[in-house]
């Protein structure tokens, strides 16, 4: 079986993590189509978050606690560069992942597209599933929000990491959706897939924005793969992150049921067939949409891994 995810970052790698278990217990392939709107440059590196996240994690390197960066990290560059007032000091690059930056950076800089770099990292980390971020172009998440500055866009990390996402977001932009193509090996992989899960990623700056490469979308919908959701909130609260701020700030409930409705059946515009909710929001109703329950707490890879299965069987696929 050929099994597509559509992810983001911190929670898309704990779930990659289960599904990889999935898979390693039944000869699966896994491709995980990982978000690029949180990317940005940061001291003339190029940083990708949630790429990152999901090789760290399934390469063995993160830091666990904070879901993003690398295990016994060490920060004498970040001070460093604090030393020389060099901004933004909010934004903190560990020595070690500063390596994948200059990696990644050097390689862009040399006309790779990202998908090439990705591939060219992973051969360290070797993640047991394939990783292909979700458009080779510059797509971007941009937060608009009103302070005593006024009103003006802001990039996703200083909304996210600067400001904890403390300042109400009007507007989520994601800039270059408009004219940016799956990345090379996207289509290919979603035409050849069995099923296409949603990872439980914030639905709004995670899987949004995959989403927003229309071509992407375009072909998932019109694909022949059932696909299925995991919901990111819990009883009315997100997993992890922040997901309950983004959500009020384009007036989604944080429910199981807004953010299936958020993502809509396949029928009707959306991209939907089965949307999989915790065992307390078995009430959830998606018009459209075939709705099943399963405990949705990651507490390891047996659990994730359980969520995965269930998933699989919502959507006809196990
Ligand atoms: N998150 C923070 O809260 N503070 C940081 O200083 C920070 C630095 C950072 C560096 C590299 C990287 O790959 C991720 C980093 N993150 C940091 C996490 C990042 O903001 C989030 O993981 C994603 O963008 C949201 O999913």
């Amino acid at each position: 079986m050929r099994i597509v995810v559509l992810a983001g970052g911190i929670g898309g790698a704990r779930f990659l993590s289960g599904v990889r278990a999935h898979a390693r217990a039944t000869g699966a392939e896994v491709t995980a189509v990982v978000n690029v709107g949180d990317d940005v440059w940061m001291h003339g590196l190029r940083i990708t978050p949630d790429l990152d996240s999901v090789m760290y994690t399934l390469g063995g390197g993160i830091d666990p606690e904070r879901g993003w960066g690398r295990a016994g990290e060490t920060w004498t560059v970040k001070e460093e560069l604090a030393n020389y007032g060099a901004e933004p000091t909010w934004f903190g690059l560990g020595d070690r992942d500063i390596a994948t930056h200059l990696v990644r950076t050097r390689m862009l800089n040399a006309g790779y597209p990202l998908s090439a770099v990705v591939a060219a990292l992973c051969d360290r980390w070797q993640p047991g599933v394939t990783l292909l971020p979700a458009t080779d172009d510059r797509v971007e998440t941009h937060v608009v929000v009103t302070d005593a500055d006024g009103t003006r866009a802001i990039h996703f990390q200083e909304w996210w990491v600067r400001h904890r996402a403390a300042l109400p977001a009007e507007q989520f932009r994601f800039v270059g959706a408009d004219t940016a193509k799956p990345a090379a090996g996207v289509l290919d992989a979603l035409a050849a897939a069995d099923v296409v899960l949603l990872a439980p990623s914030n639905p709004v700056v995670s899987i949004a924005p995959v989403l927003a490469v229309s071509a992407l979308r375009e072909a998932l919908v019109s694909g022949s793969a059932p696909v299925v959701g995991v919901s990111p909130i819990i009883g009315g609260s997100p997993v992890r992150g922040m997901a309950d701020k983004c959500l009020a700030a384009i007036d989604v409930p944080c429910t199981a049921e807004g953010v299936g409705r958020l993502y809509g059946a396949r029928a009707a515009g959306g991209v939907l067939d089965a949307w999989l909710v915790d065992t307390g929001d078995a009430g959830t109703d998606v018009p459209g949409v075939r709705v099943g329950a399963a405990p949705l707490w990651m507490t390891d890879d047996d659990a994730t891994a359980a969520m995965v299965r269930a998933a699989l069987e919502l959507g006809g696929a196990a």
